[in-house]
């Protein structure tokens, strides 16, 4: 069982307090599939993923980068019970999207460089190691499925 400090918590809700989840979710998802281009394999339906400004115009990339977000949200509104919070969500990358789980941790490496082009010094070594924490915590209730 993860345990937060209260230093943690706020430093959590302060990165998300600043996150235009517009503007961050669509640079983040175009950063992971230009950055990382066997990811763009997942998104067929996508149309245009040729090139990063076909990728930054596109707007299912926008609109997914939302959903991604938003699916953050959920275990930043359930910090103590990501794991149960994320089952679902994890069956559903692992069984049906079948997507490769080592590409969680690059999707968190690239919302984590646009937070802190975002947030410059205010993304400070104590809230980047909490913010990291969350992640880790993240990715693997998204890889319990996998297993
Ligand atoms: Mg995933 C759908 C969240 C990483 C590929 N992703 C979704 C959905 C959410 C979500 C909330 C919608 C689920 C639904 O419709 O019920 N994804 C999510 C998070 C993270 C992540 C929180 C990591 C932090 N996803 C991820 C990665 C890939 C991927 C790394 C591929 C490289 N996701 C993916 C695809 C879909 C979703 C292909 C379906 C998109 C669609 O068809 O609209």
């Amino acid at each position: 069982m993860v345990q937060w400090k209260a230093e943690e918590r706020a430093a959590i809700q302060a990165v998300f307090a600043k996150l235009d989840y517009e503007s961050v979710g669509r640079e983040t998802l175009t950063r992971l599939l230009v950055v990382y281009p066997w990811t763009r394999r997942y998104f067929g339906g996508f149309g245009n993923l040729f090139n990063s400004e076909a990728i930054m115009a596109n707007p299912k990339v926008a609109a997914h980068g939302v959903v991604v977000l938003k699916g953050l949200e959920m275990a930043l509104k359930n910090m103590d019970d990501i794991k149960n919070t994320y089952a679902s969500l994890s069956e559903l990358h692992s069984e049906k999207l079948q997507v490769d789980p080592g590409n969680f941790q690059l999707l968190g490496d690239c919302l984590t460089v646009v937070i802190a082009t975002r947030m410059r010094s205010e993304f400070t070594p104590d809230i980047q190691a909490a913010w990291q924490k969350f992640l880790a915590v993240v990715v693997s209730a998204l890889r319990k499925q996998y297993n």
